[in-house]
């Protein structure tokens, strides 16, 4: 089996300091919680960013601060910018960080309920856009899907020239769709051949998510923007925690870790 890709999703937009003291806000605690992320085993940092006092931004300097600021505690990991943003930004907004040509970034494929009255808007129109500019950008998707659904957009969009294989994937877990075993395998086989593919199992379902993807031969994502704790009612006391403990089950079940440049070669990077 390949090495294992971890990725830390160390900060998000939607969560905040009430739901764990440590989320990151600021740049120095954005690069804090990356390199607690990297020095425990995470090879992609997926970054979303904040303004000082917790507000997401897209805002292009705001993710060259924090990109430049993680590139001194972490030289070589693969930075990942999110283009997802928060609920209700514009996709101007949202594709600001492609400007810096980051090795990654996210390609949300479709529209999903994100909890009371919040709805993530992914049209046709702005996924096929998102793709075409990635595209010319140099730029690799993780193409995020909260569904089943959003795999045949995918699919349909990479056979339209919007999206390049080999196509990377994240299956985002316990929002939409629930988080089983039975819908992880389901899944991870409508994808095409050769593709690679994540899980972040939102919530409680993190560990179970992820120790699934270590022994089906997927990849694996934990951090706070999808789950604040270590153990039940205990808040992880960093990102490093959470990947200390997959670095820990992946051992144990026998899968080596990808270090930056080996996650490099899997996704076929071609910085
Ligand atoms: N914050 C969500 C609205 C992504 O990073 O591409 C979108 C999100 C997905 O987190
Ligand atoms: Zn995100």
């Amino acid at each position: 089996m390949e090495k294992l890709i971890i990725t830390a999703a160390i900060c998000g937009a939607e969560v905040t300091k009430e739901h764990n003291p440590a989320v990151p806000y600021t740049v120095e605690e954005i690069a804090r919680e990356a390199e607690s992320a990297y020095k425990a085993g995470a090879s992609i940092i997926h970054l979303h960013v904040r303004e000082d006092d917790g507000t997401p931004t897209q805002d292009k300097e705001r993710f060259r601060k924090c990109i430049e600021a993680i590139r001194e505690k972490c030289p070589d990991v693969i930075i990942q910018p999110s283009t997802g943003g928060a609920v209700g930004m514009t996709d101007l907004e949202r594709l600001q960080p492609t400007e810096l040509h980051p090795e990654m970034a996210t390609l949300d494929c479709g529209t999903c309920n994100f909890g009371g009255d919040e709805i993530f808007v992914n049209t046709e129109n702005t996924i096929k856009n998102f793709g075409k500019i990635l595209m010319e950008r140099g730029v690799k998707p993780e193409i995020e899907v909260f569904d089943k659904g959003m795999v045949d957009y995918a699919i349909r969009f990479q056979k339209q020239g919007f999206i390049q294989k080999p196509m990377h994937f994240d299956f985002v877990l316990g929002v939409q769709m629930s988080a089983s075993a039975r819908d992880l395998v389901f899944m991870s086989e409508s994808i095409p051949e050769g593709s690679t593919w994540t899980v972040a199992g939102v919530g409680r379902h993190q560990f179970q998510m992820a120790a699934l993807a270590i022994v089906m031969g997927g990849h694996v994502r934990v951090g706070f923007e999808d789950n604040v704790y270590i153990d039940k009612g205990v808040l992880a006391k960093s990102n490093g925690e959470l990947v200390e403990r997959v670095v820990r089950m992946a051992k144990e079940l026998g899968r080596e870790i990808a270090t930056p440049d080996e996650a490099r070669k899997i996704l076929s990077l071609k910085k």
